[in-house]
């Protein structure tokens, strides 16, 4: 309960230029507006879904449309998980007449992906003037340093609201604490940051990289039990890894190494960065394949575009991308579900795709909106996802007992998806 006054205390204090323009308020009016807000009784905010999967299987998720993958479906709040549902990315973009615009500063990485240009165009189609918005967008280049100066020109600006993707988890504590102390609240979105203090940002909306980490190996488990011939053979596996030091990358890297542990035939041959970008995926691919050559039975990519390289280096290599181990191909697994990996996954040529949507701009819209009227909202808040192949033998991807639905891909459902 303490716990919650406080947090209710720190919404309604930091919630923006309008949040600053309260601070006059008396205290006694503060008590008030406390009470209110829910303190000293239960919070009124609906929760609803489940923390599982539905387990209907592909079916249902076939009809589901490409935005609604991107629903916002758990919150995490003091150390518990609840349902979330109330964001969804298939509601309209929030339009409210508030009668004065709202100056949003939008520090991106760069542009090194499929994901990423989806990401920005999100934002773009969301944050416009029509729906009362002014963004300023600033391109960090794949440099964090760019991107804390980024933050140092939106505090100058006097913005309403910082939204940040970080590049990397580490070295953020100075610029948030600089925009703390001018009252400005920031959003962290899709990586996360580790600061010292939890309070120099608002609040965190992205995916659980973990959980797509696990669901991808859970599948390379399903997969080879369903390969009689290759029962403890030996499967030598390479990581090409995103930008070191980003959650993507670390979720993505810690769920492979927790599942090469448990399997005592799986062997981790190499570990290289890839930085999320297609031409390095090629390279450090070229490489691997110099040192290991056919001992490579699968490839572990953190996105799609890096598997573009790996294709690359396959083919030049004379080597085919699929899914027949015995017969000398190397299984390929990705992450993004952006629509080329999406069509390659199609093609077989990616064994298993693991969602991680990019269209993040409407939730945004939303959460600010719910700032602006004081609510509370959870620190963390994690995307729903799923996970394509175009193989029928795994249907379902186990992961600490809950079972994830593999969607089986159809150019129908391709075609379905807004990136
Ligand atoms: O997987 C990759 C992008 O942070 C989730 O960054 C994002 C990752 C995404 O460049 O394609």
């Amino acid at each position: 309960m303490v716990w919650d006054c406080a947090k209710n205390w720190n919404t309604l204090l930091y919630a923006g230029k309008r949040g600053r323009k309260r601070m006059f308020l008396s205290s006694a009016f503060l008590a008030a507006l406390l009470l209110l807000s829910g303190c000293g009784k239960e919070s009124g905010r609906k929760t609803g879904g489940t923390d599982h999967p539905p387990k209907e299987g592909s079916e249902r998720i076939t009809e589901l449309s490409a935005s609604e993958s991107g629903s916002l479906i758990r919150e995490e709040s003091g150390g518990k998980e609840k349902p979330r549902t109330d964001f969804h990315l298939n509601e309209e973009p929030i339009a409210v007449n508030r009668g004065e615009q709202l100056t949003i500063g939008f520090s991106q990485i760069g542009a090194e992906s499929d994901w990423r240009l989806a990401s920005s165009a999100s934002m773009e189609q969301v944050f416009t003037s029509d729906n009362g918005y002014n963004l300023i967008f600033s391109d960090g280049q794949q440099k964090q340093e760019n991107q804390i100066k980024a933050i140092r020109e939106f505090i100058g600006q006097d913005v309403d609201y910082i939204i940040l993707d970080p590049m990397t988890e580490y070295g953020w504590d100075s610029s948030l604490q600089e925009a703390k102390d001018a009252g400005i609240p920031v959003i962290i979105v899709d990586r996360e940051v580790k600061v010292e203090d939890e309070n120099l940002y608002t609040v965190w909306a992205g995916s659980d990289f973990r959980l797509e980490g696990d669901r991808a190996c859970a599948w390379l488990e399903a997969y080879l039990e369903t390969q009689p011939g290759l029962k403890d053979s030996k499967i030598g596996i390479v990581d090409v890894q995103g930008t070191l030091d980003a959650s993507a990358q670390i979720g993505r890297s810690d769920a492979l190494l927790e599942a090469v542990k448990k399997h005592e035939n799986w062997e981790l041959l190499a570990v290289e960065c890839g930085d999320f970008v297609q031409a390095k995926g090629r390279e450090v691919m070229e490489q691997m394949l110099k040192e290991y050559g056919s001992r490579i039975n699968v490839v572990y990519c953190e996105n799609d575009n890096m598997a573009y390289g790996v294709l690359e280096a396959l083919e030049n290599a004379g080597m085919k991308a699929g899914t027949d181990l015995s017969s000398g191909e190397v299984l390929v697994i990705s992450f993004d579900a952006a629509r080329q990996g999406l069509e390659k996954t199609l093609q077989g040529e990616i064994a298993v795709d693991t969602e991680c949507n990019p269209l993040y701009g409407p939730i945004l819209s939303r959460i600010i909106m719910a700032l602006e009227q004081g609510d509370e909202l959870p620190k963390r808040n994690y995307f729903e996802e799923k996970q394509f192949s175009s193989l029928d033998t795994v249907s379902e991807a186990v992961v600490n007992d809950s079972s994830y639905p593999v969607v089986m891909l159809t150019e129908e459902l391709i075609l379905g998806r807004e990136y």
